[in-house]
């Protein structure tokens, strides 16, 4: 009984020392544990073993996507403050955002490449990949830094956002006198203002009312065509 105390004393500590080497990271982890494993929502921890956070993975024949925006019906509204993109918000099976904090731990964990895959309401599908994707710190106003475009037919939106900072309606850090969350109804990282807003207003397709408030990638579509789909994962480099 003694001898049984000890053992576990002295195995206690290794335990907890290296639980949270086997939790998931990322969804290249998921499926490294279990390589039947399809597309789906699993839970991974991005900050350590208290972080638990449900992401929807990708696994497709070119890899496990870890995804961190995704929009495709219009259920879930985007306009929100800072605090929520900072720690994410929606729901893991339909439209969500990782979360600020979980991108910056991933990206400093290991190197990532970056899909933007979309989709118009005419059955069209294009993507831009990005060969270097990271984000910083809060610190660094989550300041995205992404190179390396490979044109899927979509179009190189991202290069006039790079080096920018994340801007909320409640968090100004773009390069407008305005702030281009508020006029352009979304959150993103951008410049003055964008090419790309993934998290704007979801519309059903064309649609010039209010300009380019919808879900756009101006390279591919201009900034009055609110796309059908359209989702950021990441993997990490071979
Ligand atoms: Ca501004």
């Amino acid at each position: 009984m003694k001898l049984l105390s000890v053992l576990i004393l002295l195995l206690l500590p290794l335990l907890t020392c290296c639980e949270p080497f086997i939790l998931p990271l990322d969804c290249s982890d998921v499926y490294n544990q279990d390589t039947s494993r399809t597309s789906g929502v699993y839970t991974i921890y991005p900050i350590g073993a208290t972080s638990a956070v449900l992401v929807y993975c990708d696994m497709d024949s070119q890899g496990q996507w870890t995804v961190f925006q995704r929009r495709l019906d219009g259920s879930v509204n985007f306009y929100r403050p800072w605090d929520q993109y900072k720690t994410g918000f929606g729901n893991a099976a339909g439209e969500y955002w990782l979360g600020l904090e979980n991108v910056f731990y991933l990206t400093q964990r290991k190197r990532y490449e970056l899909m933007v895959n979309m989709e118009d309401f005419d059955g069209n599908k294009v993507f831009a990949r990005y060969s270097s994707f990271s984000i910083d710190g809060e610190s660094d106003g989550y300041r995205l830094n992404v190179s390396g475009f490979t044109d899927g037919g979509a179009g190189d939106a991202l290069n006039s956002h790079n080096r920018q900072k994340f801007t909320t309606f409640d968090k100004d850090q773009d390069s407008s006198s305005g702030n281009c969350a508020k006029t352009y109804l979304g959150a993103f990282w951008y410049n003055s203002c964008h090419h790309a807003n993934p998290n704007g207003v979801y519309r059903w397709g064309a649609d010039g009312t209010i300009f380019a408030v919808g879900v756009s990638w101006h390279q591919w579509k201009g900034h009055d065509y609110s796309l059908k789909t359209i989702s950021m994962k990441i993997r990490p480099l071979q």
